[in-house]
């Protein structure tokens, strides 16, 4: 079967490895939101997530940067911050580039700036690390989230994320860019040629809902005729990893499983969804949005290893073969 999954970086590229287990034709659509210019390197985080899980050369402990990896060349930056003044604005301190991850951005970097699409830059990655499936940003122009703090001011979503751990309180996500960019070639055929369309258990407001703003995706979510299934990133209440509460509670959206699957809603009322699976902690809201017109599942939901992963995604599936050719 032709699979499509929306996806973030750390969670979307672990259901992703289970997902591939299963043998489909997979087309993943990555979020480029939390992409980032740093001294000139264009960074991809949740690209390079994927691609280095899937090709096995993640940090697993981290889930983003290279196993084995050194930071040398950040060190030696920092020194540099340190003494020069000139160099202190340059090297965001708290963002961590270690050197086998520079080959990846030096490489990338020299390739966009002679012109190659960051779907081409991709797929290139993608033919070292054997992915197994096809990686495909969300559009190949540049967008870049932001975050809306409590006094008006804007900074970068990996600056909220890594530096202040989201703990800034925020009041939005501007995603800078977004307005003029288009889905990367072949991901409005991906949704709309696909059997099952899946969102993974990403973060609902800067991944996925990040996918969501790019013209013409989400629109291809209402119009295909697969049906289309989300998996819940909240598990009891919490986010399974990462802060997507804080993420939430931005858009005034709360932290449970069946207020993520509003949030998305269902196509039949204007939404992006037909389908979604909770965690069996949160079993108690199944028969709630059933009322309301998901089909709903419980399962177990977390990743602990390939084989629980295989299983969300075969259940996702499985709950997709059971929906009518939903429009
Ligand atoms: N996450 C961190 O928590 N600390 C870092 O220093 C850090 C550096 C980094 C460098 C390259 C890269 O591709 C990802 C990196 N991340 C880091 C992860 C990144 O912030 C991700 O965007 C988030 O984890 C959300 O997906």
């Amino acid at each position: 079967m032709r699979i499509t999954a929306l996806c973030g970086g750390i969670g979307g590229a672990r259901f992703l490895l289970g997902l591939r287990t299963l043998g489909h034709d997979v087309t993943a659509i990555a979020n480029t939101g939390d992409d980032m210019t740093v001294l000139g390197l264009r960074i991809c985080p949740d690209l390079d997530s994927i691609v280095y899980t899937l090709g096995d050369g993640v940090s697993v402990e981290r889930g983003w940067g290279r196993e084995g990896e050194t930071f040398r060349v950040r060190d030696e930056l920092a020194a540099y911050a340190g003494s020069v003044a000139a160099a202190e604005p340059l090297v965001p301190s708290w963002f961590g580039l270690g050197d086998l991850d520079l080959a990846t951005h030096l490489l990338r970097s020299r390739w966009l700036a002679d012109g190659v699409s960051l779907s081409t830059v991709t797929q290139w990655l993608c033919e070292r690390w054997h992915t197994g499936i096809r990686v495909v940003p969300a559009s190949d122009d540049r967008i870049e989230t932001h975050v809306r703090l409590g006094d008006g001011s804007l900074i970068h979503f990996q600056e909220w994320w890594v530096r202040h751990r989201a703990q800034l309180p925020a009041t939005g996500f501007d995603v800078q860019g977004a307005a003029g960019a288009k889905p990367a070639p072949g991901v409005v055929e991906a949704i709309m040629e696909a059997d099952v369309v899946v969102l993974a258990p990403s973060n609902p407001v800067v991944s996925i809902g990040i996918i969501l703003q790019i013209a013409g995706i989400a629109a291809a979510l209402r119009a295909t005729a697969a049906p289309v299934v989300g998996l819940s990133p909240i598990v009891g209440g919490a986010p399974v990893r990462g802060m997507a509460d804080a993420c939430l509670s931005a858009i005034g959206v709360a932290t449970t499983a069946d207020a993520v699957a509003r949030h998305y809603g269902t196509r039949r009322d204007g939404g992006v969804i037909d389908g979604w699976l909770v965690d069996d902690a949160d079993r108690d809201v199944v028969d709630a949005l059933a009322d309301s017109g998901f089909a709903c599942r419980a399962v177990p939901l977390l990743m602990h290893d390939i084989a629980a992963t295989a299983a969300m995604a075969h259940a996702a599936i499985d709950l997709a073969e059971g929906l009518e050719d939903a429009r």
